[in-house]
């Protein structure tokens, strides 16, 4: 859909577009529902059309004055669609992560990005404390198994695994890794972790290489941040050294894991089990994981309360307003 350009141009009295060209906005792919609304009724924000004959007419009316973009975690500001909007001067992300995003491309031209971190952390490590427990305890498989009616029938569920007291690699100990330690401590769990820099104040035991993370614990929580760093961080031999009796939680990007390996592991007995909230290719969750019972997925709800999206939006809007104001972000990416 192309917007109607007599729309399209913010108010030229906001004191920081005042004199100068009025500020284009554009919304880049389907963003939080209340964003969305605030950026057409508040801003007249144009919206990039998804359809490629559509976007190429789009961009060859408007991508000079565009100086906003405004996109989610999943459907960033990539290489190309960036490197049309030569006038492009700050994006503003909703989700933490911005994988989608070529933040090198928006360094190396100046362009300005922020995200939403810190509003998310309490949810997302939530997420991973519950894939933690039905990975290690299946709680989901044996609701199964009671709907499927083997319990009345009488069946007896298979014993599990014991989620209290394990030793727990987290990869990747930023916020959110910290908020899933911390629940896990709780639990008993003794916490080791790899991450681009030691972080010798957590107190928990470091390893300079995923493998020997792997290698040191019973179960390994995948929090590290998505993009070209972190791709298939955790590969066959990362697999193999967590070991028969090993689990994986993912909570982070699916990016980080190489599927196909995770896949075969699974298949095999490489590992025991996995939690995922995050895939490669998403909403494709691969066919195999459906029928495995040694999985639990979950379609990437990390984040997804009520209470912590209206955050996440709030920072967003408060990110938008901001930049148009003086030029500068609350929180910009590191
Ligand atoms: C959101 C996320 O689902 O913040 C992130 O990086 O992965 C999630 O909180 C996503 O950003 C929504 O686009």
């Amino acid at each position: 859909m192309i917007t109607d350009t007599s729309s399209a141009v913010n108010a030229a009295a906001d004191p920081h577009t005042a004199g100068s060209t009025a500020t284009h906005i554009v919304r880049v792919g389907p963003v939080n529902p209340h964003v969305a609304q605030v950026l057409d009724e508040e801003f007249r924000a144009l919206v990039l059309p998804t359809d490629p004959a559509e976007q190429s007419d789009f961009l060859q009316e408007h991508a000079e004055q565009i100086r906003i973009a405004v996109c989610s975690g999943r459907f960033g500001v990539g290489t190309e669609l960036m490197r049309a909007l030569p006038s492009l001067e700050a994006i503003v992300n909703f989700g933490v992560g911005y994988d989608a995003t070529d933040a090198r491309q928006a360094a190396e031209r100046g362009i300005a990005v922020s995200n939403t971190p810190d509003v998310l952390n309490d949810c997302v490590a939530d997420t991973a404390l519950a894939l933690y427990l039905d990975t290690l305890r299946r709680f989901t498989a044996s609701d199964r198994f009671v709907r499927a009616g083997r319990w009345s029938s009488g069946e007896g569920f298979p014993l599990t695994t014991r989620a209290s007291g394990r030793t727990v690699g987290i990869l990747g100990l930023g916020r959110i890794g910290a908020a899933i330690a911390q629940r896990l401590e709780a639990l008993g769990c003794t916490i080791h972790y790899h991450n681009r820099r030691e972080r010798p104040e957590s107190g928990f035991t470091y390893h300079s290489s995923v493998r020997e993370l792997a290698q040191a614990v019973d179960v390994l929580v995948v929090a590290a941040s998505g993009g070209p760093d972190s791709a298939g961080l955790v590969g066959e031999a990362e697999l193999a050294a967590l070991g028969p009796e090993g689990h994986l939680v993912n909570i982070a990007r699916g990016t980080v894991v190489d599927e196909p390996a995770l896949v075969s592991a699974l298949s095999n007995g490489t590992i025991a089990g996995a939690g995922l909230d995050v895939y490669a290719h998403e909403p494709q969750v691969p066919e195999t994981l459906l029928g495995l019972d040694n999985v639990v997925v979950l379609p990437h709800v990390g984040s997804g309360t009520r209470e912590t999206r209206a955050d996440m939006a709030e920072l967003t809007l408060a990110n938008l307003r901001q930049f148009l104001r003086d030029g500068t972000l609350i929180t910009p990416i590191g």
